[in-house]
């Protein structure tokens, strides 16, 4: 009788710790950021007031002891989907001028992942594309395969524009920071458009102060590629 009482005592405890903590990651989204429709995209300049806007995210380097500030929003229209990223950074840094550079990531520059089926796993795979950025206006992109192995040979066609704020590569001064605009065609996402369609999406910072890597994202995923993690991007209009 004692020992059953235990062992209903444990398996009580078990279910209730449980409760509290054994969330399943494939469901639990908690970050959405929504891309308004927009005929006509006008890009934003430094001081928009889009970037405090509701439909627009900071992202502190606090946690990766960055004092690199990240603002980013999202706009689509029937061709193509938007981001728009702010980056005060005090010290601009970028050398790498060829494209899929292994060693991109160290520059200073924005990162976005996007699970454009939204499957919430963690394959990286054909629909899943990556897309870095450096503040030279140079890109590293890779989507996933059928056997979640990253594919750095693909290139996609993602009209990029940075404009900078501060001398590049010039550490004797104090830099404001940048603007980047990455815009993506529907064709290569592979998706059809429409309100109400979300996708899976991560985006992180990459700041070089001279102290080594300093990396921070959206949602905490490690590693980067991994969609279960993800938050969410909604078409909104
Ligand atoms: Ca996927
Ligand atoms: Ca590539
Ligand atoms: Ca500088
Ligand atoms: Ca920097």
């Amino acid at each position: 009788m004692k020992k059953t009482f235990q062992l209903l005592f444990f398996n009580g405890l078990v279910a209730m710790l449980c409760f509290s903590s054994c969330k399943d990651h494939s469901t639990t989204v908690d970050k959405e950021l929504h891309a308004l429709y927009s005929k006509e995209i006008i890009e934003p300049i430094w001081d928009s007031r889009a970037w405090s806007g509701p439909q627009s995210i900071l992202i502190d380097g606090e946690k990766a002891e960055s004092d690199n500030k990240m603002f980013i929003f999202s706009r689509w229209n029937v061709d193509s989907l938007y981001f728009f990223f702010k980056v005060e950074d005090n010290c601009l840094r970028a050398y790498q001028t060829e494209k899929d550079h292994p060693k991109l990531y160290l520059d200073d520059m924005v990162e976005v992942l996007i699970d454009t089926q939204n499957d919430k796993d963690s394959c990286w795979a054909a629909d899943d594309i990556v897309y870095h950025i450096n503040i030279l206006g140079v890109k590293k992109d890779d989507r996933g395969s059928a056997d979640c192995q990253t594919n750095p040979d693909w290139d996609g066609n993602g009209r990029i524009t940075v404009q900078l704020f501060g001398s590049l590569n010039d550490t004797t001064d104090t830099d404001q920071g940048y603007l980047v605009t990455l815009a993506l065609a529907w064709t290569e996402l592979m998706i059809h458009p429409e309100p109400g369609l979300s996708m899976g999406i991560n985006f992180a910072n990459g700041d070089n102060n001279g102290k080594g890597r300093q990396l921070f994202d959206w949602v905490g995923a490690w590693p980067m590629r991994s969609p279960y993690a993800y938050g969410n991007l909604k078409l909104t209009k």
